[in-house]
């Protein structure tokens, strides 16, 4: 019989194609209604933050329904997923985020116009989501984002931090590092699933069982067990219908809790099993680019990758049972860098020790369903654990590690019969006074796919970091580019410049970034140029504020903003522009009437709490500041300044306002950055080498629009190749000279000559590793190149406008589909 009532509607969704309408009204209905039943307050007293959770809960309520919707249907339709490991997840903020993908930004912040609040002041309210510490993590970010936007079945996998990414403060020019506490007051964007809790076991021994029939059985006798409880974030599709999660894994003491032991007096042991149940998840190492060794580190690995891969096979298995010849068709895990690397045996051991399969079927399945991520070829970032290390806490996964070398070993005799010497190189297993395992050599031979994260960098994993596996498997190796959310990046963090691109050419490019081309022809028509460079201006003049209320420094939005923001790394070189700045300074003094347009040099940064010489550059670079900014000589024509605290938060403010975008790496070093990809887009003119994807942004934007400068990779090969020396330069340019030497007086540490000499020395007796001085001429021409284009506002808004126009290709959406082709073969699922 036709029903005649009809079901309840479901809200329509709305001409732009969001999954949801909700009017002004209706969310300060939810709001309101939210601060009494939610936060336990009313609208008379409710403090700033208790709006803020009204707010949180009231898109929560949007969210929840949709994110038991995506997974009921990627259950049912039992679809293939992609599970990206990643032991840190750059989150930032969500409010604002989550009211973008909803497309109710306005109608929210409306709202709580109308109920007398700025949802840009109570957005401050939010504590970032710091659970990363630079590019990787934020990568991670964009790619669960565009995931979810692009409507494919996903799901991320990592920790559940207690505390992220120290704070950072400046004491007397120095860093000094805070613990972050970002969920102090709690989260509302969190669920807790107590349900899927999972136990790891860890140390012990491993016993070998001889059976009737002859054959072997390892068994692991684990000296403990700790518990893996997940937490799930929602991650909201662009527009709305997919919402994926990903899932944070909190560690607990288990059940397992050795009372035994603790009532038979061994007090400390038992003592010690929950403490280290509980530090497991405590905090996220804070050291980019080099390997911390420590056991601690290897447990978190090994944790999160053993909770994930728990979760996978019980999701898999209530679809398939244990018939796992479709594992590797239904799932994909990517490896973000090695650091999840001990998932390829902590797979095997479970399907051999756990599932009773033989070592072949096994690998046939780990060696389908992995795929490697290589973000670095810095040789101290590559990751070695110490045998003895995994002797004592993972022993059974140093049997299967062996087993998976001596096998592949025969397969590297078959391809070099009788050449030891490649078999020492390509071992997983370093010998040495310290035995170590070769991480990277494991992803590589337990991977079907192998990707770097810009062409340059792809062609060097290829060329100088794994030749040998190159030759053995070509196929294996790939290239994706990496991208940025533009929901994040521009829509929601550049409102002025987002409406304007709206007004322009339409409203659909968050989703299609390459439909910003449609602003080329507009590059040259005088009044668009006035209001781009409107946009610009009023984003300088908030950040003029910001810098203020963070530092007391006042600076001019009239002068060119010069932004030089990413983790502290010699690498990276912020001390070639503190040594540019130097000479600029200088320039200025001996004449202060110089032809120069006033410029702001802007500083974002964290060092690594162990990295001396970063931390001396950050010194450096607040002690010239001090002097710079307060010598009234050259007439403000020079500001530096030093935000503390560089985070997600922090670059949506410095993005929009960027002038120049410095990304000033030794070519080959930065395997891409993404950095570069935000400014330009957001209308930045980059200042860079030819490194990472800075090459593959002048491909795209043209070379005229940027200032490119220094040594390419193959100079910079080169110049070390006939053997660099840095006093060369440092005799043989005399600014370069007086800048150096101007760092051991105590011109700029009153009373304390030398205290700035560390840079120095590292140029000089260090041997200058990243080719500082080499490309300091170069980096000084380039600046005047800029300096002079500034002053003609039209040309300069016009190189402006072609690098946001010619971003397209740099969203994650790009990246996610790249992937998806070359690694990846998911199918979209639409969510109704
Ligand atoms: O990854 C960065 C690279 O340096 C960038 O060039 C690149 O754009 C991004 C994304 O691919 N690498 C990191 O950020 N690495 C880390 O943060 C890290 C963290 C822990 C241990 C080792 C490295």
């Amino acid at each position: 019989k036709k029903t005649t009532t009809a079901k309840k509607a479901a809200p329509a969704p709305t001409a732009e194609g969001f999954a949801v309408d909700v009017s002004v009204e209706q969310f300060k209905e939810s709001i309101v209604r939210n601060l009494n039943t939610t936060l336990g307050t009313d609208v008379e007293k409710a403090s700033d933050k208790a709006w803020w959770g009204a707010t949180a809960a009231a898109v929560n309520e949007l969210v929840f329904s949709r994110l038991s919707q995506t997974q009921k249907t990627h259950l049912n339709k039992d679809t293939r997923a992609v599970h990206y490991l990643s032991l840190e997840f750059l989150m930032g903020r969500l409010m604002g985020n989550n009211l973008q993908s909803l497309g109710l930004f306005e109608n929210a912040a409306q709202a709580l116009k109308e109920l007398g609040h700025e949802i840009t002041d109570l957005a401050e309210e939010e504590p970032d989501m710091a659970l990363g510490n630079g590019g990787l993590g934020r990568l991670a970010a964009c790619f669960i984002d565009s995931l979810a936007s692009l409507n494919y079945p996903a799901i991320g996998y990592g920790i559940h931090y207690e505390h992220g990414l120290f704070r950072q403060t400046i004491q007397q020019g120095r860093q000094i590092e805070r613990p972050d506490s970002w969920r102090e007051y709690g989260n509302p964007w969190e669920i807790c699933r107590p349900e899927s809790t999972q136990e790891v076991p860890l140390f012990g021994y491993v016993e070998t069982v001889f059976e009737n029939d002859g054959s072997l059985r390892k068994v692991w006798h684990p000296g403990s067990v700790i518990k893996g409880v997940p937490w799930d974030i929602p991650i909201v599709g662009y527009k709305g219908t997919t919402v994926n999660i990903l899932r944070l894994w909190e560690s607990r003491a288990s059940e397992f809790f050795d009372w035994d032991a603790f009532n038979a007096g061994a007090y400390k042991d038992a003592q010690g099993e929950q403490n280290l149940a509980e530090t497991v998840s405590k905090v996220l190492y804070p050291n980019d680019e080099t390997e911390a060794g420590k056991q601690l580190r290897l447990v978190q690995q090994y944790f999160f990758c053993a909770c994930s891969l728990k979760d996978i096979m019980r999701r898999y298995k209530r679809a398939h049972g244990n018939d796992f010849s479709k594992y590797a068709e239904q799932i994909v895990i990517q490896l973000n860098d090695t650091h999840p690397t001990v998932a390829i045996p902590e797979l095997m051991r479970v399907f051999m020790d756990e599932e009773g399969l033989n070592w072949e079927d096994a690998w046939a399945i780990c060696q389908n369903a992995f795929a490697y991520t290589n973000h670095t070829l810095l040789p101290e970032a590559l990751e070695k654990w110490p045998v003895y290390l995994f002797e004592r806490v993972l022993p059974r996964h140093l049997e299967i590690i062996y087993e998976i070398n001596r096998r592949f070993l025969d397969e590297v005799e078959a391809q070099w019969p009788g050449d030891d010497a490649k078999k020492i190189k390509l071992s997983l297993i370093e010998e040495g006074a310290q035995r170590m395992i070769r991480m990277g050599n494991l992803c590589v031979v337990g991977s079907y796919k192998v990707n770097g994260v810009a062409a340059v960098h792809s062609e060097l994993v290829k060329s100088d970091l794994f030749p040998e596996f190159y030759e053995m498997w070509p196929e294996k190796f790939v290239n994706v580019t990496n991208g940025v959310t533009p929901r994040r990046w521009l829509k929601a963090c550049n409102p002025r410049l987002s409406s304007l691109i709206s007004e322009t050419i339409g409203s659909d490019w968050p989703g299609q970034l390459d439909k910003l081309v449609a602003l080329k022809p507009y590059a040259d028509k005088p009044a668009f140029q006035k209001k781009y460079m409107q946009a610009k201006r009023e984003n300088k003049l908030e950040l003029v504020n910001t810098i203020r209320e963070l530092t007391g420094v006042e600076v001019s939005p009239d002068a060119i903003f010069d932004v030089l923001i990413k983790r502290l790394h010699e690498y990276k070189r912020q001390h070639l522009n503190l040594l540019h700045i130097l000479a600029l300074y200088r320039r200025l003094l001996e004449n202060p009437n110089m032809d120069f347009h006033p410029m702001v040099f802007l500083f974002g940064a964290k060092a690594a709490p162990g990295y001396k010489l970063a931390k001396e550059i950050i010194y450096a670079i607040n002690k010239v500041a001090d002097r710079i900014n307060n010598d009234p000589r050259i007439k403000d024509k020079l500001k530096v300044v030093f935000l503390p605290n560089y985070r997600v938060s922090l670059a949506e403010k410095l993005i929009p306002a960027a002038d120049l975008s410095e990304q000033i790496s030794t070519a080959g070093y930065e395997a891409s950055g993404t950095g570069n990809m935000k400014m330009a887009l957001n209308g930045a003119l980059t200042m860079g080498t030819m490194d990472g994807a800075n090459i593959e942004i002048a491909e795209e934007a043209g070379e005229e629009n940027m200032f490119i400068f220094g040594l390419s990779v193959d100079e910079v090969k080169e110049t070390k190749a006939k053997g660099y020396n840095p006093w060369d330069y440092y005799y043989g340019n005399p600014e370069i000279k007086a800048v150096l030497d101007w760092l051991d007086t105590d011109y700029f540490t009153p009373g304390e000559p030398g205290a700035l000499s560390a840079i120095k020395r590292s140029l000089l007796d260090g041997g200058d590793p990243y080719l500082v001085l080499a490309d300091f001429e170069s980096y000084s021409e380039a600046h005047k190149r800029a300096n002079e284009m500034y002053k003609d506002q039209k040309a300069w808004a016009k190189s402006a406008i072609l690098n946001t126009a010619q971003m397209g290709k740099f969203t994650s959406d790009r990246s996610i589909e790249d992937y998806v082709e070359r690694i990846w073969s998911l199918k979209k699922c639409d969510v109704k």
